[in-house]
């Protein structure tokens, strides 16, 4: 059989090298042709352990090649972003477009899946503008939604060890779908109709915007309370049934920051709870900067000169090099903004340089700051002692210290 994947990303891409492994003849499609000739030369275009062998070995033996433009096949996968556009409101027109990129190839017995991260009913609409445009394959083509689950860093083990959720728009659906994944997967294949699968996607990662945002709203009880938020956590979690997670600067990444207004989008009254919970998560990187500010304002206050901070890490969570939608670049944006940058030491120990900050070495920095603020709770950073000498602001509980310490 021949699948093609439309979508050669940071999921498509390594799904389609993990199929053609599995000696699935795979055709990738990207509207990119840049990403299209370095996937065609064996070179992996995104940063993801383990996947760079193995892309080289499937575009030597043939197995996978890369186009601009859809490829005859007997099953299609749709693996495009699905961004959001004005009042959070979600974006489905690159499904939209892959989907009517592959109308014309459909023919009968083929299967058709979509990955993306999708609002609610997306494949009962593509379904709709499938067989308007060709209703002679009604029942002839199968079509089904299974969402991707996979932590970057380590999808080469996740894309085979994890469940996967697989929704059809009919039982014939999913069972088609479940026959392609269990090619390669070795987690369990969960049957489920195509809305519930939608919104499966959408549950998971909703539910740990909601528990990172309790973690943080306690955070800022603690602070006013004067109370270690740190081991309040520890001791509530020896309770045999809680396990609150941790609060930090807020909430970034492309998932876990963006997943849950394609609920609040379609269902705004039924939602309160996860739309606050994108509010307080929200709101944490904004009171994170405000305590930074007033800092630095206390210091000046107190010796008349403007005291050096050192805003430690930028990506959007530990041990990462990705900045997308980081609340510590929110922060440090925020302080720039409000106090400009000659004063401060700007840290991020996993990426070399920055085309908005002059990026300093975090022992430099540490070392000579009179404000020392933790954003990111990268490894490097646990190594340092701890300085009683001047004012850690430990947002992310780098060393567990009480924000009102
Ligand atoms: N965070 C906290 N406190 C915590 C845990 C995380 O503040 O206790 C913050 C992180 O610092 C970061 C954000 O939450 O800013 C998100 O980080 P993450 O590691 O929870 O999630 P992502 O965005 O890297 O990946 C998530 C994963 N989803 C879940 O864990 C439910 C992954 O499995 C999904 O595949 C991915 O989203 C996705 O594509 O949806």
């Amino acid at each position: 059989m021949k699948a093609n994947f439309i979508g050669l990303g940071y999921i498509g891409l390594p799904t389609a090298i993990i199929a053609a492994k599995h000696g699935i003849d795979i055709a990738g499609t990207d509207i990119n042709p840049d990403i299209v000739n370095v996937t065609n030369e064996g070179r992996l275009h995104i940063v993801e352990p383990d996947m760079d062998k193995m892309l080289k070995e499937v575009v030597a033996s043939g197995k996978l090649k890369a186009y601009t433009n859809p490829q005859l096949s007997d099953a299609y996968f749709i693996v495009v972003p699905t961004p959001f556009k004005g009042n959070h409101e979600p974006d489905i027109s690159f499904v939209e477009a892959a989907t009517k990129s592959v109308l014309p190839l459909l023919k009968d017995g083929d299967l058709f899946v979509i990955e993306s991260t999708s609002p609610v009913g997306t494949t009962e609409k593509m379904r709709d503008l499938i067989f308007n445009e060709r209703p002679e394959l009604q029942g002839k083509i199968y079509m089904a939604y299974c969402p991707e689950r996979v932590l970057p860093g380590n999808v080469s083990y996740e894309l085979i060890h994890n469940d996967r959720v697989i929704g059809g728009i009919n039982p014939e659906s999913t069972e088609k779908a479940k026959e392609f994944y269990s090619q390669f997967v070795q987690g369990t294949l969960h049957s489920t109709d195509s809305r519930t699968a939608e919104m499966c996607k959408l549950t998971e990662n909703a539910s740990r915007d909601v528990q990172i945002a309790f973690a943080n709203e306690l955070s800022l009880i603690c602070s006013k309370a004067g109370i270690n938020v740190w081991k309040l956590i520890e001791l509530a979690n020896k309770h045999p049934r809680v396990n609150i997670l941790q609060p930090g600067c807020g909430v970034g990444g492309h998932c876990i920051a963006v997943d849950p207004y394609f609920i609040t989008a379609d269902f705004p009254d039924e939602s309160k709870l996860i739309a606050q919970a994108r509010e307080t998560n929200n709101f944490k990187a904004e009171w994170c900067a405000g305590q930074v500010l007033a800092q630095m304002m206390k210091f000046e206050k107190a010796n008349g000169q403007k005291p050096v901070v050192a805003l430690m890490g930028l990506a959007f969570k530990p041990d990462i090099d990705d900045l997308r939608e980081s609340p510590a670049m929110e922060i440090a944006k925020s302080v720039v903004d409000a106090s400009g940058t000659g004063n401060l030491m700007i840290v991020e120990p996993n990426i070399k340089s920055h085309s908005l900050f002059a990026l300093s070495d975090y022992k430099e920095a540490y070392e000579k700051a009179d404000i020392v603020v933790f954003l990111v709770k990268h490894k490097e950073f646990a190594s340092l002692n701890w300085r009683t000498d001047v004012k850690v602001l430990d947002f992310c509980g780098v060393f567990k210290l009480p924000y009102n310490q």
